[in-house]
């Protein structure tokens, strides 16, 4: 047998072991934390992501419950087999999870927040990068549904503090673990820990970041999964597909350039963290085993840029959304807007064919590489492991609008019924996006032209050490905080971005602590009258980011069961730390009462002012703070 053949079946032998099995828990064995494998140290070998937890329910278990997900039954989780009716109990993708999960165990993690300047993403050093652990991406964190995540956050740098942020988590009743500087807590100084503590009520995945004004742009973001069940069977996961923008310069600087009014641009598009710039650099590649059907977990942590993802000679069927699995559908290509998240599933040919190229175009207006159309071919799906040759497919057809998905296709196989009523006045809350130019503002550095994005009445203008939560009077009376309140118990609140004001952008909204449908998504400006004739109530799409089309208007409505200071913010790096940013203030009376406990996050803003940098950063803010 040549040396060839035996690496190749240990190759495969290992990726056969990756389909996801929670039957693998049952005898309690829990595999140690691999570190992600980059083929800038091993060229020929693909990216192999391999679980690294195990999911068990103790007591459920314990009371004669089973694992019921295998790789032809994905819809279901645990059941209850005793029971006359398991299907009438057991947790599966029908769940209402907002209601009901199964209870899991705590799983813990650390990390750091440092600096690597020896990484050199698409084969250029970046200089002053921000990362976790050392690594883009951060390394993968996994968990079970229903479990207890800890998370213990060390800030290793000196120049900066952070926070982060769990993109898409509910945070039902934790709204102090959000991770929101300004928000929910102040930044995690030098040297200091904040200990994360939140319950995965929702299952699927999602990424994880720094709220740290521009740092997530310089490296602080990584994949977040949470094992559930799925809509459609699949039989092996290949791990995230983070797509993002990249950036040469620090954040921080590029960050004056869309002061002055011109987006910064990004050099590269990285897969996985590996790109190419100026012809070096390495691909992100993964094998497809013939005739097997692959889970892409694909995730857009860009800057500035939404993708059109696809895989030559490869259609995808999509099963969730954000963090809500949905009644499957094909597609030939699929935008993913900043934030956003699809579960795809792609089926390999059934006979081991040429490999082929994985493609993330930026969509049309939705991409912040002005002058030259970067080359989109940026990741290899092999068939052919021991291959070192470059594909040689083409791209098939793709629809490059910087547009959600037609509406009509993100059906949630949990529905959500809308009160046909909001309980709050929609004239009130509806808010316009935009950008102020040179306007006569206390805001910024006034030493030069500059502009700042808003929504609503002004841009957002946050004081570090002064988080919403700890100071709820102040901050209502404090217009540089764009707090919306929303005193409801019940019902829906019902939102209305619009665009038409400022034309030419589309904007990924994002909002935090709860998922809201999508009643509307229209090119044409808002208007009162006959807008709301477009709103969808039969099953809206479902999902925590929503572009908010260039020139119309995105309808948003959500449940106020969450007390807390949730943010709703552009997607877009520069425009976040810009102030294009509101707070919704969920029940502010509750607020410190029904929200958790705050002695980490009193204890953590003590810290913070007592460092070195809580003087630099008052006396220097230049942005938003988020
Ligand atoms: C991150 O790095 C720290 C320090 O080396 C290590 O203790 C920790 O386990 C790492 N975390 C993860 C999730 O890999
Ligand atoms: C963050 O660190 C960068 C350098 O890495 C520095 O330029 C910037 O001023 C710092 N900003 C804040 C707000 O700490
Ligand atoms: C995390 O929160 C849970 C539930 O509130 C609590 O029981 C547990 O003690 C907390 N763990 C840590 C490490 O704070
Ligand atoms: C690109 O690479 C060439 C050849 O190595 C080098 O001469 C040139 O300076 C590089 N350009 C940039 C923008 O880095
Ligand atoms: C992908 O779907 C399109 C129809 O939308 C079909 O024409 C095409 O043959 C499919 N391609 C593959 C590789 O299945
Ligand atoms: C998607 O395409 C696959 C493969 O062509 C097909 O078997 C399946 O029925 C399609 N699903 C839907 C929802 O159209
Ligand atoms: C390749 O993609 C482009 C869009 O970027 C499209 O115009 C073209 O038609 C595609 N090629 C084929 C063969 O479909
Ligand atoms: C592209 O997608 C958008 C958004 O879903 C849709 O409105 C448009 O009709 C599609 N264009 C084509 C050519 O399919
Ligand atoms: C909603 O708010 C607008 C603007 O403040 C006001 O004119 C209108 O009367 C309010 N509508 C209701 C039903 O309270
Ligand atoms: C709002 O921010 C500006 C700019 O930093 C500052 O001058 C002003 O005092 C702030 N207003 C309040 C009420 O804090
Ligand atoms: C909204 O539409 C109505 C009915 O077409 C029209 O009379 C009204 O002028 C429009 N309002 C605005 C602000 O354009
Ligand atoms: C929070 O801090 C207060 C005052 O220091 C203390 O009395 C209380 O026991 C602490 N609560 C918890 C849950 O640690
Ligand atoms: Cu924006």
């Amino acid at each position: 047998m040549s040396w060839l053949k035996v690496t190749v079946e240990f190759i495969l032998s290992i990726t056969q072991l990756e389909t996801f099995s929670p039957f693998l828990g049952l005898d309690g064995s829990q595999k140690p934390l691999t570190p992600p494998i980059h083929d800038d140290v091993l060229p020929t070998i693909p990216d192999i992501f391999s679980s690294s937890i195990v999911c068990t329910y103790p007591e459920l278990e314990a009371n004669g419950w089973e694992f019921c997900n295998t790789k032809d039954s994905r819809d279901c989780w645990i059941r209850n087999p005793h029971e006359s009716q398991p299907e009438f109990t057991q947790f599966d993708v029908k769940t209402d999870y907002e209601k009901s999960y199964p209870k899991g165990v705590t799983r813990e993690y650390w990390i750091e927040i440092d600096g690597n300047d020896h990484l050199a993403l698409d084969g250029y050093p970046k200089h002053l990068g921000k990362y976790i652990n050392g690594t883009y991406p951060g390394p993968t964190l996994e968990a079970c549904w229903g479990d207890q995540l800890v998370i213990h956050v060390t800030n290793r740098r000196k120049d900066n503090g952070t926070t982060i942020h769990w993109h898409g988590i509910r945070q039902l009743g934790s709204n102090e673990m959000d991770g929101v500087n300004g928000v929910t807590q102040c930044p995690i100084a030098p040297g200091d820990t904040f200990t994360y503590n939140f319950t995965a009520q929702q299952y699927g995945h999602t990424w994880y970041h720094s709220h740290y004004s521009t740092q997530y742009p310089d490296g602080v973001a990584a994949p977040l999964i949470i094992h559930g069940p799925s809509s459609q069977d699949w039989d092996i996961d290949p791990g995230p597909v983070m797509l993002t923008d990249w950036v040469h310069e620090t954040a921080f600087l590029a960050f004056e350039s869309e002061m002055r009014g011109t987006p910064p641009p990004s050099d590269s598009i990285l897969v996985n963290g590996k790109g190419h710039y100026n012809g070096s650099g390495s691909y992100y590649t993964t094998q497809f085993t013939p005739g097997k059907k692959h889970l892409l977990r694909l995730i857009n942590g860009g800057v500035g840029t939404s993708f059109v993802f696809s895989i030559d000679d490869h259609n995808m069927t999509v099963i969730a959304n954000d963090l809500v699995a949905v009644e499957p559908f094909n597609v030939t290509s699929l935008m993913v807007g900043i934030g956003q998240r699809y579960t795809v599933i792609v089926e390999a040919k059934e006979q081991e064919t040429g490999d082929c190229w994985m493609r993330t175009l930026p969509a049309t207006g939705c991409s912040a590489f002005p002058n030259a159309q970067p080359d989109d071919r940026t990741g290899i799906v092999r068939y052919n492991i021991s291959s070192t040759a470059l594909p040689q497919t083409h791209n098939g057809t793709r629809n490059t609008t910087c547009n959600d998905v037609d509406t009509s296709l993100l059906n949630p196989i949990v529905p959500w019924c809308v009160d046909l009523h909001p309980q709050n006045n929609i004239t009130e809350d509806t808010f316009y996006a935009g950008l102020q130019n040179n306007v006569d503002t206390a805001l910024g550095p006034d030493e030069f032209p500059y502009a700042h994005w808003f929504v609503g009445s002004q841009p957002m203008w946050l004081d570090f050490a002064k988080p919403t939560i700890l100071h709820v009077k102040e901050s209502l009376k404090n217009p540089n905080y764009t707090v919306v309140p929303e005193d409801y118990s019940q019902g829906f609140i019902y939102l209305i971005i619009d665009a038409s004001h400022f034309v030419q952008v589309t904007h990924p909204i994002h909002l935090h602590g709860s998922d809201f449908v999508v009643l509307a998504q229209d090119t044409n400006p808002w208007n009162e009258t006959t807008s709301p004739r477009l709103f969808n109530f039969q099953n809206p799409p479902r999902r925590d980011t929503a572009m908010l089309p260039a020139g119309g208007f995105l309808a948003m409505a959500f449940k106020p069961d969450n007390p807390g200071a949730w943010l709703l913010h552009c997607h877009i790096a520069w425009h976040a730390s810009s102030g294009l940013a509101l707070q919704i203030l969920v029940r502010p009376n509750s607020i410190g009462h029904h929200t958790g406990n705050l002695n980490e996050t009193r204890r953590v803003c003590k810290d913070w002012v007592h460092s070195d940098l809580y003087a630099v950063t008052s006396q220097n803010q230049d942005d938003s703070g988020i």
